[in-house]
């Protein structure tokens, strides 16, 4: 499976869960989503399981991947197609060895001594950011703004996803930096439409 970054839908268990988890990831990636990826901070694994069975049974036949946020064992047991991983998460190695060769393994990096540490044989693409400040990550790091992102993509030895407060006007100054694409939970999953708002980073 090639994997394409354009459009990545980071889920947020408030956010996307008003009108249904399962209904809103479906609307977006009807709208142009490429990637989807299950994150939430509080659930059991148990919880998040049987979430990402649900929505990896409404992805079938559409070619997008569902991505586990931080869980190894919710990767493992939920027939997810990957994990993404934190600086903080654990190892970048460990994961690979339980995931197997056939996974999508994705890991965040918001400064240049991160990416000196990259393992390109281990992972498969890299998230990038905050680019902005944004209410969505509690604890995010400073942000880097497009010239910060730029300079990161340039130094990145993997494909990257923009993050943090990316909004669809931005679309074009994301591209212009080289990074692969944006990820964004509250541009999609905040809005009334999820479908609408995703095809406007099409336009
Ligand atoms: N990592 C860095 S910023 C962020 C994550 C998960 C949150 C992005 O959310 P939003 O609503 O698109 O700013
Ligand atoms: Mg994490």
């Amino acid at each position: 499976m090639r994997l394409d970054l354009s459009l990545y839908l980071v889920t947020d268990p408030g956010l996307c869960a008003r009108a249904g988890l399962v209904e809103t990831v479906v609307a977006a990636v009807r709208g142009g989503v490429t990637v989807v990826q299950l994150r939430d901070k509080h659930a059991s694994d148990a919880e998040m399981i049987d979430q990402a069975r649900r929505l990896k049974a409404a992805l079938a036949g559409t070619g997008v991947p569902l991505i586990i946020n931080d869980r190894l064992t919710v990767a493992l047991e939920s027939g997810a197609d990957g994990l993404h991983i934190g600086q903080d998460d654990g190892d970048v190695a460990a994961a690979r060895e339980a995931l197997g060769e056939g996974a999508i393994l994705g890991l965040s990096v918001q400064r240049h001594d991160q990416l000196a540490r990259v393992d390109v044989e281990q992972l498969d693409y890299l998230g990038l950011g905050p680019v902005f400040a944004t209410p969505s990550k509690h604890d995010h790091s400073e942000p880097l703004g497009f010239s910060g992102l730029a300079s990161l993509v340039a130094a990145s030895p993997l494909s990257s996803v923009a993050i943090g407060g990316l909004k669809a006007e931005h679309t074009s100054a994301v591209r212009d930096t080289g990074a692969g694409g944006l990820a964004v939970i509250s541009a999609i999953c905040g809005q009334a439409d999820p479908e609408a708002a995703a095809r406007r980073f099409f336009v």
